[in-house]
């Protein structure tokens, strides 16, 4: 079997042991980091993400093949994020209230730092008073908050209008995304922009930094 193939067979079953150990393996090999990542980490989470929501998988088992998932993305965090320039800019960035999911939002995270972007990351379940407090604290050029829920994504809306009742709606740019979330969304909830992937984010959050300098 392809190695991209085996991570994402063994990040399927939750072997997160042999999950760094293929992802080194590959990397060793010369392939490209991104590669790894899209065929190999994201192509067995998108097999899980469609048995869970077929009911032949169930919590359990989607806990463990994210924690395999989390143990292959520390062996690329240092790839992904190696940019060893000053900072283009500061990113606050977290999950909306009651939202538990974080694996996209640190993959986001990752690929901001590796964009030369300052990262404070607030977490998962944050709640649209820390969002705003936070962009008190830090005084950041983007918030980027993330939504995998349909339940959550009304969140990101109380964000924003948190941000409009403390008088800094325009002192930050508000960077949303997440499985469920759209363009549309991010319109009418009044968002500077929406990404549909971390890579993408990454970009226009480093294009926003670098058109307000
Ligand atoms: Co959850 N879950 N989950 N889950 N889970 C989904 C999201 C779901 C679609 C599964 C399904 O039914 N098919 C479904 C949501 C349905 C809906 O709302 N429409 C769902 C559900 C229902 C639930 C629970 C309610 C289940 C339950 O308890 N009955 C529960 C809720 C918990 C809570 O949050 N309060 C729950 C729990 C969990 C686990 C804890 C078991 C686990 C999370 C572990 C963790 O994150 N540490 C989990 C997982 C892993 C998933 C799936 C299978 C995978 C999500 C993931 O990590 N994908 C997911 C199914 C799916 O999405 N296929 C599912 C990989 C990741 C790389 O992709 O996060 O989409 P993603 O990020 C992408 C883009 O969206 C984008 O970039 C990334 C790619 O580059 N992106 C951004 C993300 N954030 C961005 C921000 C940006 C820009 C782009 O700008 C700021």
């Amino acid at each position: 079997m392809p190695i991209l193939e085996e991570i994402s067979a063994a990040l399927q079953v939750g072997n997160g042991k042999k999950v760094k150990e293929l992802v080194q393996n590959a990397l060793d090999s010369g392939m490209d980091v991104n590669d790894v990542l899209i065929q190999g980490l994201i192509a067995g989470m998108d097999v899980i993400g469609g048995k869970f929501r077929n009911n032949e998988v169930y919590v359990p088992e989607v806990l463990i093949a994210a924690r395999a998932m989390h143990m292959g993305m520390d062996i690329l965090k240092p790839l992904l994020s190696a940019s060893g320039v000053e900072p283009v800019g500061k990113v606050v960035m977290g999950t909306t209230k009651g939202d538990l999911h974080d694996i996209g939002k640190n993959l986001v995270g990752m690929m901001m730092e590796g964009a030369g972007l300052e990262i404070i990351d607030l977490g998962v379940d944050v709640a649209a008073d820390k969002f705003v407090a936070a962009t008190q604290e830090h005084k950041p050029d983007i918030l980027a908050i993330s939504a995998l829920l349909t339940t959550t994504m009304p969140g990101m809306k109380n964000v924003i209008e948190g941000l409009a009742e403390a008088g800094i709606r325009d002192q930050v740019k508000v960077i949303v995304g997440g499985a469920p979330v759209t363009q549309k969304f991010a319109r009418e909830i009044g968002a500077d922009g929406y990404a549909d992937d971390a890579a993408s984010a990454a970009e226009m959050a480093k294009n926003f930094c670098l058109a307000a300098q």
